[in-house]
């Protein structure tokens, strides 16, 4: 890695009140100090300096204020310069021209976050984090991504690691010396550590399926009768008319997808057409394709007609949904009572109930738990790759103890188990991958 000074705009294209040139590098305060009316010189580690950028010619190209951090307490550990100006394209590609002018080099994507990984300022799980807080599109993700920016995942990885590699150690004694009695680990101890190791990073990849939903969204399947208002609670949901209402059964015949977040929690909510037995040739097609909607749902909310109460029909949909996370909804409490049941009560056409909808995902998602104890969640596929590489090697140096394998061919495994868990965190994983994570980056991150 070169240490050259490099310099990008860090904020989007287009017009914006203010726009921000980020500049970094041994030479940042000296480009800078070179491009501007004030002396930046002797500037203090962060403050802020009010004043004009001018190009090689002295002409003024805009007023700027100009915030001088110094290494080692920046985002990229180097010295850092932030230029505000004004946020126009040409003022500022303007100035960002007179930097580079000055000796800085345009930013590769990515270019300050590898440098912060790279100068030991967090490690690869974090920079992956900060793709994913720019990234996300829902509360939760959000809140994930920050945690795991703050290096809850990182941690939980890092003491793993540590338990594999003090044990490794001990083993190390063992095979060098085996004669002697210097090594306080036996056979036991390694079982129970490895045990205890790999049934923690199942827990990692367990959540995994957590992760998805987070990122996605929960795939949630809105079913029922005809005419019992599935599109009318999609269209309650979304906060629009997104699917035809009617009092005509069979009025959906296609599956309507929308992306919503309820109280902060992600979904994709689809509403299918009303399950029966038709003779109509479109509106069978909408029913198989609903079946085959209830099978690939994350959570299917079964919709009843509190008003008509159930019937045959309605049996036949919570038999064929009984094996899935499920909700029941009773619809139209507006206008009839919903008697005690085992569901919820809502109306979609007053609102009323729908609160308990949201609260009743969450829970059934497991989502819950991953809010209130801010647990640590893989969102991440090459992650779960990783755990799994790792999960398989603990195994493997199981079976080895348990057949009798002398500690150094158990302890190649554990190595192995060591480098997978480090490629989460960049202590072990290879260049090219690294380069590969920092080219997702835009330019000025
Ligand atoms: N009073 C009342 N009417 C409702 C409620 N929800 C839906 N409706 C009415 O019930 C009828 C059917 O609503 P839809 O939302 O089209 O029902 P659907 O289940 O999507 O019907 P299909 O697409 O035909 O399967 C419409 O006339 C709605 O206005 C409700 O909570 N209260
Ligand atoms: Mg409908």
């Amino acid at each position: 890695m070169s240490n050259r000074t490099i310099a990008a705009i860090s904020t989007p294209q287009g017009t914006g009140g203010i726009a921000l040139i980020r500049v970094s590098g041994g030479d940042a305060v000296k480009i800078a100090d070179s491009v501007f009316t004030g002396d930046l010189s002797a500037a203090a580690s962060h403050t802020i300096h009010y004043g004009y950028i001018k190009n090689k010619k002295g002409e003024r190209l805009d007023e700027v204020l100009v915030t001088v951090m110094l290494a080692p307490k920046t985002f990229t550990r180097e010295d850092t310069v932030e230029i505000s100006c004004h946020g126009g394209s040409a003022s500022t590609r303007a100035v960002l021209n007179a930097v580079i002018e000055a000796g800085a080099f345009p930013a590769e994507p990515g270019e300050f976050t590898k440098r912060a990984f790279i100068n030991g300022r967090i490690d690869l799980s974090q920079a992956e984090a900060v793709i994913d807080i720019i990234n996300a599109k829902n509360e939760l993700s959000r809140r994930n991504a920050v945690a795991q920016l703050g290096g809850t995942l990182s941690k939980e990885i890092k003491s793993v690691r540590d338990e594999l590699v003090h044990l490794s150690a001990q083993m190390q004694v063992l095979i060098d010396y085996p004669d002697e009695d210097l090594a306080d680990v036996t056979k036991e101890d390694i079982e129970a550590v490895c045990g205890g190791c790999a049934a923690r990073v199942a827990r990692l990849i367990d959540s995994a399926d957590s992760g998805r939903i987070i990122k996605e969204g929960i795939r949630c399947a809105i079913v029922g009768k005809p005419n019992v208002g599935k599109s009318s609670i999609l269209n309650y949901l979304a906060g629009e008319e997104r699917a035809i209402v009617t009092d005509v059964a069979g009025t959906t015949r296609d599956v309507i997808e929308e992306s919503v977040s309820v109280n902060g929690i992600p979904l994709v909510l689809s509403d299918t057409a009303g399950i029966r037995d038709t003779d109509d040739t479109v509106e069978k097609i909408g029913v198989e394709k609903s079946r085959r909607y209830i099978d690939s749902a994350d959570i299917v909310i079964v919709v009843i007609d509190t008003a008509s109460g159930i019937d045959a029909e309605d049996e036949a949909i919570l038999e064929a949904t009984s094996d899935k996370k499920r909700i029941v909804l009773y619809n139209k409490i507006d206008i009839a009572d919903a008697e005690d049941t085992d569901g919820i009560a809502v109306s979609a056409v007053t609102g009323e109930g729908m609160n308990g909808l949201a609260d009743e995902i969450s829970r059934l998602c497991g989502l819950d738990e991953i809010q209130s104890e801010n647990g640590t969640v893989i969102t991440n596929m090459r992650h779960k790759a990783a755990l799994i590489g790792a999960r398989d090697a603990l195994a493997r140096s199981a079976d080895a103890l348990r057949a009798g394998m002398p500690e150094d061919i158990v302890s190649i495994d554990i190595a192995a188990a060591m480098d997978a868990l480090g490629e989460i965190t960049g202590e072990t994983v290879r260049d090219s991958v690294v380069a590969d994570i920092f080219s997702n980056f835009c330019v000025g991150k």
